[in-house]
């Protein structure tokens, strides 16, 4: 184990302990002063890992290796929640995490990650690349994160153990997964099943013991996390259209020279259409390998999915602000 990840891992605990102001105050990193750490819970050739190591090949590129990027991959930091917070105190540079873990942080994430919100992958990416997308990544600032760009996660559909979802009333009763998230939970929760939040990582040995029924995804991390083998029926309820974030720490953020947090800026939105590009290649390569092994895959229709799910906007919309943020993005529509 290297230094960075042992004294990380201490870290971790330290932080998960309550003992923050320790690891600020103190740990070392056990990298050389231009080196940037990253994580992101996916596996080294999933698509949001691949545009972080590119952004950071940019990054030595531009200042002719001054700064530099070394990326932990696969979740071996810990869970999206613990690294986020990890990196909000400084011991982890950049994070790449779901909007789920951001939601219980900044209220504004919740609103993009509503269910039926996004008409299509088009609607969610005209509007995040624009204006509405820069006021949420602002958002995170108060809390510790600069939020630098969204990433595509596709339309997460649910996948289970016992037989195709074709209306809400064939969830009622299943044990499905869900990111630690308490919208999550509610989305699942009105659609009559039981929601169960559990990290990824412990989803594959889960739906294999029938601890849980099953968990609901995009195709890419339905394949990349083998859940497929397990699960044998996905239903395309596309629930959910919302995006992945790339965020850094502030405190990092706060040590460097504005021309070194222009190039940041600017790095990762230009890591975007490559990650796109990755993203739509390996949906159809996940695709591909689900349906070549045999998963029963249906199409469901939206309506009495989104019409159960509409409660969850009233019970999570709060604020005139997230209000407010709901109803431009709704205007948004689809491009023209
Ligand atoms: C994936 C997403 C991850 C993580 C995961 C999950 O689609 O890329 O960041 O949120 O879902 O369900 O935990």
């Amino acid at each position: 184990m290297n230094d960075l990840l042992a004294s990380l891992q201490v870290s971790r605990r330290t932080i998960l302990a309550g003992g923050a102001a320790a690891l600020a105050a103190g740990c070392s990193r056990g990298l050389g002063p231009g080196v940037l750490t990253a994580t992101d819970t996916h596996v080294n050739d999933y698509p949001t890992v691949q545009a972080v190591i590119r952004f950071g090949k940019m990054l030595e590129r531009a200042t002719s290796g001054r700064l530099s990027l070394r990326m932990y991959p696969g979740g071996q930091l810990g869970n999206e929640r613990d690294t986020l917070e990890i990196t909000t105190f400084g011991g982890l540079d950049f994070n790449r995490v779901n909007l789920a873990p951001l939601n219980s942080i900044e209220p504004l994430t919740t609103v993009a990650a509503l269910p039926f919100l996004f008409t299509s992958i088009e609607h969610m990416r005209s509007t995040l690349d624009g204006p509405i997308g820069d006021e949420i990544l602002a958002s995170l600032e108060p809390h510790g994160l600069i939020g630098l760009c969204f990433y595509d996660s596709g339309a997460r559909s649910f996948y289970n153990t016992r037989g195709p979802i074709r209306t809400p009333d064939d969830m009622r009763g299943l044990k499905l997964r869900v990111p630690g998230s308490d919208l999550y939970i509610a989305m699942v929760q009105s659609l009559g099943a039981d929601a169960v939040p559990m990290p990824l990582d412990e989803v594959y040995q889960s739906l294999a013991q029938g601890v849980i029924d099953g968990a609901e995804n995009n195709w890419p991390s339905f394949e990349s996390g083998r859940h497929f083998e397990v699960a044998r029926f996905y239903s395309l309820t596309r629930h959910l259209l919302a995006p992945e974030v790339f965020v850094m720490s502030k405190r990092r953020w706060d040590t460097l020279s504005a021309d070194d947090q222009s190039l940041i800026r600017r790095s990762a939105k230009q890591s975007v259409p490559y990650m796109r590009e990755l993203w739509d290649d390996q949906v159809e390569k996940s695709k591909a390998i689900i349906m070549n092994s045999g998963v029963e895959v249906n199409e469901i229709d939206p309506a009495p999915f989104a019409e159960r799910m509409r409660g969850v906007w009233d019970e999570f919309l709060t604020t005139p602000e997230q209000r407010d943020l709901a109803r431009r993005i709704v205007e948004v529509g689809e491009p023209s």
